[in-house]
């Protein structure tokens, strides 16, 4: 059918190329293209069609023009059998691919004049594509950064993952409270992926494992009781400009046929219809947790799934006929991302062995040196741990094969440093207590032949701390690839005006060489030059005002500072101490002890979704839509001070946010932010960092100098020595008086009505717990905040630093990320 339509172009139709069918690249073969999208797949007429109609042909068009490359890449993969990159993670936060798959096929004015000369406009379009949302924060939307990277430098990969129906919940806001409502991404069309059902993978569950006598060998089997089809979906990666495209593998969960056939021979049709069901839950919903792993089945149910379909996919289509597995560490590198991945291990040697029946020491040598393990945190509570009993019940054959690398591990333990049991038993895959449990960042470390974290303090942390252990142990195995972001869509698509400066000033060629961005840095003094940097925040301030007064009808002052804060609502990121100042501000006026007129203009802006299990986050938003209530009504701070938290915090909506911004708040607890990618984000759009020295702030902080970058609060060794000592949070409340103001304020209901029950358990956690030491830096957190002010007022000098900012992170792009990992992790030159 295809083929026909594109005949009617009449070029190169018997050819079975798709370049030879791929349209030109001219507005008129675009808006013809665009066209036929319209009638034959739409099934619409220009005047008759919908909004989305138009937006789904607009993609397909795309889609059309990126096709030849992508074909070319797949067949490629396969012929040149170059070492490739695996990259398996449970998420992927890939915002709008409308923009960026433009952008990267170089397709964005053919497409503007093409709409344009049908009437209709590109500005309007884009603004209908849902974005695609399955991730939770930093880590799903790092994955995204990473395969852009990966495509535009050329190298080999697949990124699996999960193609869950619902994202990440839609954050609605009742009378200031969290209300989470489902994501139905997919319902009006989905016109980025490509299902490929006939490539489907069977992933089997449960049941039990026997012996039995393989010609004189004696292995193990697993016999499992059910299995489902796992359904891929492939989505185009296109590298930037390279005509490279990349393939993004998303499982999607269904029931098997003999799984419905064993219930409808039993004449059961209702059973069967709710097997189909409990199938398709696997892939229904991204759980939305970003820590505090609940141990939940059906989450292990989709890590499998997901990790086994895709070990399964890479072996039985990517490897060569006859491929000696005793080779496949030079063929592929399978990343985890995070220990969500990580009973790929097992299945990878439960293959090796049961299905390939190589000998135990043979598959493990080819495992060892075929993963590669990044870590993502170091609260102590979100390492992920599997029950035994789940695990045994769910994967028997995994559990054995765990107990058996467990057991040669302690074996090579013992032998190093004798009868240690102590060291054993910290040391040990298995837990004891509280429940018999599988560590799987300790698997992970076991197995994988590289270690690493994701900014230089936190990867210092892991060795030094939360694996010290095992980097006694392995001392080689651990390393660190500091995070970066991908400056396609967080400068170049994101930051138009400023890319036009940037371009303007230095010249091209800065978005795949993002250090050239240093040559910026003599301009910092140069007026002209700082003049049209001003004017570009302040048209980005604009454009944001335009987009809050559209989605959510608040209004952004004029002539405001514009503070922000946007992440993830946890109590380690520490919002409750933005909270803390604005409420001394506002204090300060109400009780006289200061003027508004002494208050720099400013407005907030909060952006964060919470944990829907996760209490405390979520009274903290309750706090921070109250405290925003009362002071934008209060007219004795005469305007200079606002609050705005527009709902729903997303990709979409951080790329209008970040390059409005003036200051970026980073002020997690020193050594609890692994790293952090928005203070990436930030500085390179300009803003100036308020942060602790946590994650890749420290990074940041040595690239711009301490001079552009407000430093406050307690260091990690600080930290820890502070808790050595014990912290009691009431003493810094006792000794400081604007906190207990600011405190008072809130616990005396000023911003619940009176009620003073509302906001209780918020005050008494600072007061009595406050695992996050809030109240010990609270006081070196106003003295910045002072600091900023003061430097704010001078506009030209804010400015002068904005600029340094942007000139001196381009070390923050994911492509230098990416070759830091395949210079010291994969091995994986680019194919050329
Ligand atoms: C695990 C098991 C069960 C349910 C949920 C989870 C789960 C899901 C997501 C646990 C953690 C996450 C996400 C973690 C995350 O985003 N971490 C962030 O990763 C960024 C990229 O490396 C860092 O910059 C951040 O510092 C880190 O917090």
């Amino acid at each position: 059918m295809s083929s026909t339509r594109r005949g009617r172009y009449g070029r190169g139709v018997t050819t079975t190329h798709p370049l030879d069918l791929a349209p030109a690249h001219t507005p008129d073969a675009f808006a013809h293209e665009f066209l036929l999208n319209l009638n034959f797949d739409r099934g619409v007429t220009l005047a008759e069609s919908s909004a989305n109609d138009r937006y789904l042909a607009l993609a397909h068009t795309v889609r059309d023009y990126l096709m030849a490359r992508w074909l070319d890449d797949l067949t490629r993969q396969k012929q040149t059998q170059a070492k490739g990159v695996c990259y398996l993670s449970a998420e992927y936060l890939l915002g709008r691919q409308l923009d960026n798959n433009l952008l990267a096929g170089g397709l964005t004015d053919i497409a503007a004049q093409a709409l344009d000369g049908l009437g209709l406009s590109l500005d309007e379009l884009r603004g209908h594509e849902v974005e695609p949302g399955l991730g939770n924060g930093g880590l799903g939307r790092l994955a995204a950064c990473f395969i852009d990277s990966l495509a535009t430098l050329g190298v080999p990969n697949i990124g699996y993952g999960i193609r869950y129906e619902y994202g990440i919940f839609r954050q609605t806001f009742v009378e200031g409270q969290q209300v989470e409502q489902p994501d139905a991404w997919l319902a009006l069309g989905s016109p980025w992926e490509f299902a490929r059902p006939e490539d489907a993978q069977t992933v089997s569950f449960g049941g039990r494992t026997e012996k039995y006598d393989d010609d004189g060998v004696t292995r193990s089997r697993w016999i499992p009781a059910w299995n489902v089809q796992a359904v891929p979906y492939n989505y185009m990666v296109p590298g930037f400009e390279n005509g490279r495209v990349n393939t993004l593998r998303l499982w999607s969960a269904v029931a098997t046929n003999a799984f419905d056939l064993r219930i409808f021979n039993s004449g059961d049709y209702e059973e069967a219809v709710r097997a189909q069901t409990y199938a398709a839950n696997i892939s229904k919903v991204l759980y939305p947790e970003d820590s505090t792993p609940q141990g939940k089945e059906l989450r292990l149910q989709q890590q499998y799934f997901f990790v086994a379909a895709s070990i399964h996919d890479f072996l039985d289509n990517m490897l060569a006929e006859g491929y000696d597995l005793n080779r496949l560490p030079e063929r592929v590198i399978f990343q985890l991302n995070d220990t969500h991945p990580v009973i790929a291990v097992p299945e990878f040697m439960r293959v090796l062995i049961d299905e390939k029946k190589l000998e135990w020491d043979a598959a493990w040598a080819i495992t060892r040196q075929c993963f590669a393990y990044t870590c993502h945190t170091l609260l102590p509570e979100a390492l992920e741990v599997w029950p035994v009993e789940l695990l045994g019940r769910l994967l028997p054959r995994h559990l054995e094969i765990i107990y058996r690398i467990n057991e040669e591990f302690l074996d090579a333990v013992r032998e190093r440093y004798g009868d240690d049991e102590l060291r054993i038993r910290n040391m040990s895959i298995i837990a004891e207590h509280p429940v018999r449990s599988v560590r799987m960042a300790y698997l992970a470390t076991v197995a994988g032949a590289r270690v690493n974290g994701v900014a230089e303090l936190h990867s210092q942390l892991l060795r030094d701390k939360v694996l010290s252990d095992f980097s006694d142990f392995y001392p080689e195995k651990f390393t660190n690839v500091t995070n970066g972001v991908t400056p396609r869509r967080f400068l170049r698509l994101a930051n138009p005006s400023l890319s036009s400066l940037i371009t303007e000033t230095i010249g091209e060629g800065w978005v795949t060489d993002l250090e050239r961005l240093r040559e910026l840095e003599p301009f910092a003094d140069d007026a002209s030059f700082l003049a049209r940097f001003a004017e570009v925040k302040a048209a980005n301030k604009r454009r944001l005002g335009e987009v809050l007064r559209e989605r959510d009808g608040v209004d952004v002052s004029d002539g405001h500072m514009l503070d922000v804060m946007v992440k993830r609502l946890h109590e380690y990121k520490r919002q409750m101490l933005k909270v803390l100042h604005i409420v001394s501000q506002y204090e300060g006026v109400i009780s006289g002890r200061l003027s508004a007129s002494d208050l720099q203009p400013r407005t907030v802006i909060f952006g964060a979704k919470a944990a829907p299990g996760y209490a405390m986050a979520k009274r903290i938003i309750h706090l921070i839509n109250a405290v925003g209530s009362v002071v934008n009504a209060d007219p004795r701070l005469d305007g200079r001070l606002k609050v705005i938290f527009p709902p729903n915090y997303n990709v979409t909506l951080a790329e209008r946010v970040i390059p409005a911004a003036d200051l970026s708040e980073q002020i997690s607890l020193a050594g609890k932010e692994a790293s952090g990618t928005g203070n990436m984000k930030f500085a390179l759009n300009g803003a100036l960092t308020i942060g602790t020295d946590d994650g890749a702030n420290v990074e940041i902080r040595e690239l711009v100098g301490d001079d552009d970058f407000f430093l406050f609060g307690m260091s990690e060794p600080e930290v820890s020595a502070l808790s050595d000592r014990g912290y009691r949070p009431s003493e810094f409340y006792q000794a400081d008086e604007g906190l207990r103001r600011a405190i008072d304020l809130i616990a005396s209901g000023a911003f619940s009505r009176g009620d003073r029950s509302v906001f209780e358990p918020v005050v008494s956690n600072l007061l009595y717990e406050d695992r996050f030491m809030v109240l010990a830096d609270y006081a070196s957190y106003m003295t910045a905040q002072e600091r900023v002010d003061a430097a704010y007022r001078d506009a030209d000098g804010w400015n002068r630093s904005a600029v340094l900012n942007v000139a001196r992170t381009g070390f923050f792009s994911s492509d230098r990320s990416i070759r830091d990992y395949i210079d010291r992790i994969w091995h994986t030159p680019p194919v050329i």
